[in-house]
């Protein structure tokens, strides 16, 4: 993952940059970091059997992107969390809902949009609302940041899939010392 599909894919969005790659070849490269990735999930989980956490994730409302995600959900999963993956342009209802049905822990998100990033204070607002502060949340994508992630109340900020694993089991550890 961190010598051959994420340099890919970073090699891409720089020829994206430039001009030297259109929609269609970006596509095709994060298909084939998918593809990789479905390749080496079985080893992944081979290492890690035992459930630490159920995390409910996905890409927010109006974005698309689901690259980033994907690799946080593969290191996720490697670690031992059981996820959902609830895809790309995911509603606050969507979000809430799943978290509740799956038990979950930890509810992250995805987004890549600025135009996109309200969407997490939104399902935020919508969670604690309906009661369920116990579930914590978990931000990340390009354009976030710690203040930000701050700013709307999250739980935690992951600036890459490393980060996001540690955050995460860090959070469960903060949820059972309460
Ligand atoms: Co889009 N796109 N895109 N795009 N795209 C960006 C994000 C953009 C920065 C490009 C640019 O203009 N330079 C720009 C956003 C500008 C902004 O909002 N500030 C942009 C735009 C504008 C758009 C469209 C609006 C273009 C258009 O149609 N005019 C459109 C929007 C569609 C929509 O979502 N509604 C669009 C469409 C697309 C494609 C469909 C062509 C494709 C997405 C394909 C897919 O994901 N299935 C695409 C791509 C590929 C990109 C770039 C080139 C690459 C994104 C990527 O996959 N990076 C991107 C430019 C760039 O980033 N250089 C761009 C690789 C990936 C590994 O990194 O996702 O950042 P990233 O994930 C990192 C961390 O951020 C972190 O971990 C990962 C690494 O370990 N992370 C998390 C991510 N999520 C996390 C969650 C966590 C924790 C960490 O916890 C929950």
């Amino acid at each position: 993952i961190q010598q051959g599909l994420i340099p890919g894919m970073l090699e891409a969005s720089q020829k994206f940059r430039k001009g030297d790659f259109f929609i269609p070849e970006m596509l095709m490269a994060s298909r084939a970091v998918k593809v990789g990735l479905q390749v080496l999930r079985p080893f992944m989980n081979e290492e890690h059997k035992q459930v630490v956490g159920r995390v409910v994730i996905g890409t927010v409302k109006f974005d698309l992107h689901d690259v980033g995600k994907n690799l946080v959900i593969i290191v996720l999963e490697g670690s031992g969390f059981e996820i959902t993956d609830l895809g790309v342009d995911v509603s606050p209802e969507k979000f809430v809902r799943a978290a509740e049905k799956q038990n979950a822990q930890i509810i992250a998100m995805s987004s890549l949009l600025t135009s996109t990033m309200p969407w997490m204070k939104s399902t935020i607002q919508l969670l604690h609302s309906s009661g369920l502060h116990q579930v914590k949340t978990l931000v990340g994508g390009a354009p976030v940041t710690q203040s930000f992630a701050e700013e709307i109340g999250a739980d935690g900020f992951a600036p890459d899939a490393g980060a996001a694993v540690k955050l995460a089991k860090e959070i469960l550890r903060r949820g059972s010392a309460v």
